[in-house]
């Protein structure tokens, strides 16, 4: 290939995400950040280090509209039959493997705001790792996380930011 042409084709990439940021592949960007979303059911170890390969962390949750960005986007690609079943949601990085009970971002950023199902965490068996439930009759109800075993295996998001 033409090595100016070449240049000009890494010009035009790097003015396009100058102009609205930019995802690596596979990646699609929502909102502020990158996001894969891998349906292939893992369980919860393998969902965070295929995350990490990526370049990217299984997501974590800071706000109301952060779950809903996250919940409206897999519902987006989900099969509609997966809503209200407990065993299609999507991991994601909260976990208290370290400490019973305190649970920690595999992000590093902190544990600022949760979303608890009724009832939940109640580490039956010894659950240390977390999921939207999936279950309950709207939204709002089948966003809420419980602990799940981390050894199911589940869809999961992983969630990088932007390149700059
Ligand atoms: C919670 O932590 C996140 C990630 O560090 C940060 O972006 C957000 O502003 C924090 N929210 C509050 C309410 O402190
Ligand atoms: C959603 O469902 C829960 C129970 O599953 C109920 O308590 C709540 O009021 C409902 N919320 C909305 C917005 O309909
Ligand atoms: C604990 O939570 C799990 C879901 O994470 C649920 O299946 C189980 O029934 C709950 N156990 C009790 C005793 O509430
Ligand atoms: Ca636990
Ligand atoms: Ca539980």
């Amino acid at each position: 290939m033409n090595s100016n042409f070449t240049i000009s084709l890494f010009l035009l990439a790097a003015i396009a995400c100058l102009s609205e940021g930019c995802c690596p592949e596979r990646f699609m960007q929502f909102g502020d950040w990158c996001f894969h979303y891998n349906s292939d059911k893992v369980n919860w170890h393998d969902a965070r280090h295929a995350c990490e390969r990526l370049g990217a962390h299984l997501v974590s949750i800071h706000s109301l509209e952060d779950s809903r960005e996250v919940y409206v986007l897999w519902k987006s690609l989900a099969d509609e039959s997966h809503t209200n079943d407990v065993d299609r949601s999507f991991w994601i990085g909260l976990h208290d493997l370290s400490n019973e009970n305190f649970f920690e971002w595999s992000d590093g950023t902190p544990l600022n705001y949760s979303l608890w199902y009724p009832g939940e965490p109640n580490d039956s068996h010894g659950e240390d790792c977390v999921a939207p439930y999936n279950h309950g009759s709207n939204d709002s109800a089948r966003q809420k996380w419980h602990d799940y075993g981390c050894e199911h295996r589940l869809p999961y998001f992983c969630r990088r930011s932007v390149i700059s």
